[in-house]
């Protein structure tokens, strides 16, 4: 039985991968160097410090442990001047309908996401009472692929793994799922997420009926 269901936020609740972007792309100008949309895609799911690893490795890079510090601290304080405009209006399409849905299910609900500004991020949007657990980047020691984000979930709403499904748009996010003994839902493309369960384009197409359908 589906006890629960554990939320990536960026890509499956809301898009801030635009503003990462924007915030990477001016990190690297400054420096000297470019970074492209395509590159960005490297990024999604990833932590700030891996993020900013990738991006130095792009540009040919390197610095210091402390240097990198201080980079990812600028790159931060402007993707907050971003983050901090965003309103409801920023909610992907079918978010607050599905979660109302299972609330009436009486199904509980969890965030499970890679951002060290999740909060911050709900608050904006006015999601935060909707969620029962909020496990984010200031919670966890390991990066997804790893489960330990999902599995703080889980725990956190007292229910099993196998009672829980995952909706998430990176391939490492679903690695987590399955590493955690949990269904998973994938958000976007079915070529680049083929190890989950099944593919939406969005939370505009689930409906509890499919939801039911994950349960053995
Ligand atoms: C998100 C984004 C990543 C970002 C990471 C850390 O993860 O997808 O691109 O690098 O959070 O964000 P911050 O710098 O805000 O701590 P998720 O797991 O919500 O998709
Ligand atoms: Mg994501």
């Amino acid at each position: 039985k589906i006890k629960a269901c554990l939320f990536d936020l960026d890509g499956v609740i809301v898009d801030t991968a635009k503003y990462h972007y924007i915030a990477w792309k001016e990190l690297a100008n400054q420096m000297g160097f470019d970074f492209t949309l395509e590159d960005n895609e490297r990024l999604k799911g990833v932590s700030r410090m891996t993020s900013l690893d990738i991006l130095l490795s792009i540009g040919n890079v390197e610095k210091s442990e402390e240097e990198k510090l201080e980079l990812a601290t600028k790159k931060n304080e402007n993707y907050l001047s971003y983050i901090l405009k965003m309103g409801p209006e920023e909610i992907l399409p079918g978010t607050k309908e599905f979660l109302e849905s299972l609330n009436k299910e009486g199904i509980k609900i969890a965030l499970g996401s890679a951002s060290k500004n999740a909060m911050t991020i709900l608050d904006r949007l006015e999601l935060t009472s909707y969620f029962e657990a909020i496990i984010d980047g200031t919670k966890v020691s390991k990066a997804k692929p790893d489960p330990e984000v999902f599995l703080k979930g889980a725990e956190a709403l007292n229910v099993s793994p196998d009672e829980c499904v995952v909706f998430e748009d990176a391939e490492a996010g679903i690695e987590a799922a399955i590493a955690g003994g949990m269904k998973c839902v994938g958000i976007g493309s079915p070529d680049i997420l083929k190890k989950a369960n099944f593919v939406v384009d969005g939370l505009h197409k689930m409906n509890i009926t499919m939801l039911k359908s994950l349960s053995s």
